[in-house]
């Protein structure tokens, strides 16, 4: 049950103009899905098939932790968007934001970099490091959670995320979802959970 995709947490078009319904038909219809299907494959009739998805990712390599991951990946970066989300958080969030950032604005600088420069395919990241706020990036499958981090938000930076609405101005991309689309209540959550 862990290879079915969870239903996006939105309609399609629920993120346009800023990512547009067509990326999502694709990102979340054939992409997303691709992976569940790679997985489910790749574990038939394995013992691994029982496991959840978090112990498939912490004990695997090679194609098994790459489709596995990808499927974590992409509901948690699906999860990290929303149309009503963007700009500051308040509360606790920005309270940790100032302590370990600076504020906010130093925060937007250090989350862009990290997904602006990432090379090649690849992730940026909100991560809870020990008990301080961190950005990080990582390449390809690769995630927090293997370096021992929590994840609170995710930019997917492949490029199959914006060329469709951004074609190769990633940093136009991450701009837009960091002002218009993270969903600081799910990294609240992520952060009590
Ligand atoms: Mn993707």
């Amino acid at each position: 049950m862990q290879f079915e995709l969870p239903p996006l947490p939105y309609a399609k078009n629920a993120l346009a103009p800023h990512i547009s319904e067509e990326t999502l038909e694709f990102h979340y219809g054939k992409h997303h899905q691709a992976y569940a299907n790679n997985l489910k494959g790749l574990l038939d009739g394995k013992p691994e098939a029982t496991q959840s998805l978090e112990e498939i990712i912490l004990g695997s390599s090679g194609g098994v932790f790459n489709n596995a991951a990808q499927i974590w990946n992409h509901t948690f970066f699906w999860n990290s968007l929303s149309p009503t989300g963007g700009g500051k958080p308040t509360g606790e969030l920005a309270s940790m934001i100032d302590r370990d950032f600076g504020g906010y604005d130093q925060l937007k600088v250090a989350l862009t970099k990290a997904a602006v420069t990432q090379f090649g395919s690849g992730w940026g990241w909100l991560v809870l490091d020990g008990d301080k706020l961190a950005v990080m990036q990582t390449s390809n499958a690769d995630l927090p959670m293997k370096h021992g981090k929590k994840a609170l938000l995710t930019i997917d930076v492949w490029e199959h995320a914006y060329y469709v609405d951004y074609r190769n101005l990633r940093p136009k991309f991450v701009e837009t979802v960091i002002d218009k689309l993270l969903n600081w209540d799910f990294a609240l959550q992520n952060l009590k959970g």
